[in-house]
């Protein structure tokens, strides 16, 4: 297609089962092919692998669009997968009226609301996982504390019952798989959420939801007529689409970094108050969101190359935080480090509304972990999840050595 373009050509599949497993050496070479690739099986994609083009495509949210999706698919060629996100997949000016709504709800105030009871849920969680480890001798971390933290703590946020919250993990699980190719990874994932997708649609009505919960408020933004009640359940969808399969994986990637980091988990332990950017660092050196696309609405250019309008740009945030052009020692977890800049929570105007929410779920785990807990060790090998879109686990076994 574009033999003349002199925009290399790379034989890289990012959805295969080996380079979801391992992305770092497909991500070297994608970053030292040039600032934009192509893929040989991906003719409507042009990727960026640095840091630089990766934060310049997020930061020109006009040129390069939302609405048209934000995977692989072009909504405007193809049906979206289901109805589209009103603030994911959105542009101005209905992304505008539907951020304001989440931005307000999940702001700084609110994080302050929220700490209290967050940081008891998760003391009592870390109590609960030492106890189980002197029991057993190790503990699955996903199951004890990564999965039914967010699942505790984010969803009576939004306000949603506690009977079935275990469907919103297949339901998150299906919606990043399905911003990837149509592969087997993404047609099993629908195959499990079939059953779960109306119970998942139902908890988004008002009825539903506890007064003065997250999701309650944005149905009172509804009836303020900031959106539209149609809009109203479309958004706790949002909500619960975003906001626990990432900061469930972001904890368990956390401990992946610091497990394989024994120095850096000591100086956690020494200092719990360096819980926050530890967390951070563990966003960048092992992003739990690896890849969002953006589509060209225009004829344009990056880093100088044409790029014709309704090309899908293949965003590789994961890539662009390990880029040794933008950080020093780019593949080493340091929690001295402010890694600030890196991409894991996007960039820009559409850059992670919850974001402070999940760096205090971070901050209270580590936290909490840092105070008993001398050291991690490996409890056995983990076991990846493979996800097109999310650095996932099933299982990660450790060790817990109290303090
Ligand atoms: C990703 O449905 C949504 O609005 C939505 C789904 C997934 C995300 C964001 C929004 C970034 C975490």
């Amino acid at each position: 297609m574009n033999e003349n373009s002199g925009i290399p050509v790379l034989d890289v599949d990012p959805y295969s089962a080996e380079n979801l497993t391992d992305p770092y050496p497909m991500h070297a070479l994608m970053r030292s092919a040039g600032p934009v690739v192509r893929l040989k099986d991906y003719p409507t994609v042009v990727a960026c692998a640095r840091h630089q083009e990766t934060h310049a495509v997020f930061n020109d949210a006009q040129t390069f669009i939302s609405g048209a999706g934000v995977g692989l698919a072009n909504f405007n060629i193809e049906k979206p997968f289901r109805p589209r996100s009103l603030i994911l997949e959105a542009d101005a000016p209905l992304h505008t009226a539907t951020r304001a709504v989440l931005s307000r709800i999940m702001s700084p105030k609110t994080v302050m609301q929220i700490r209290a009871s967050f940081a008891q849920e998760a003391e009592r969680l870390l109590d609960k996982a030492l106890e189980l480890n002197a029991a057993n001798g190790s503990i699955d971390w996903m199951a004890v504390v990564a999965n039914p933290f967010p699942l505790k703590v984010f969803a009576d946020s939004i306000g949603i019952q506690e009977e079935g919250r275990e469907n919103l993990l297949l339901y998150g699980d299906m919606v990043f798989n399905s911003m990837g190719p149509q592969n087997e990874v993404f047609t099993k994932s629908v195959e499990r959420v079939v059953p779960v997708t109306q119970w998942i649609m139902d908890q988004c009505d008002r009825s539903k939801l506890r007064p003065g919960g997250f999701g309650d408020l944005i149905w009172q933004a509804a009836e303020a007529g900031e959106i539209s009640m149609e809009q109203a359940p479309m958004l706790v969808r949002s909500l619960l689409s975003a906001g626990l399969d990432t900061t469930i994986n972001s904890l368990g990637n956390a401990i992946y970094a610091l497990g394989h980091h024994p120095q850096e988990y000591a100086r956690l332990h020494s200092d719990p108050s360096l819980a926050r950017p530890a967390f951070e660092e563990a966003l960048r050196w092992e992003s739990t969101v690896q890849t969002f696309f953006r589509t060209a609405n225009r004829d344009c250019e990056i880093a100088g190359v044409p790029i014709a309008a309704q090309t899908k740009v293949l965003c590789m945030l994961a890539s662009a935080n390990r880029d040794p052009d933008k950080w020093p020692d780019a593949d080493t977890y340091d929690i001295g480090r402010r890694p600030s800049g890196h991409m894991a929570f996007g960039s820009g105007l559409h850059g992670c509304v919850g974001q402070a929410i999940a760096r205090l779920e971070g901050e209270l785990i580590l936290t909490a972990l840092a105070k008993r807990v001398k050291g991690i060790e490996f409890a056995g090998p983990h076991t990846r999840r493979l996800n097109n879109t999310l650095r996932a686990f099933d299982t990660l076994p450790v060790r817990l050595i109290p303090a």
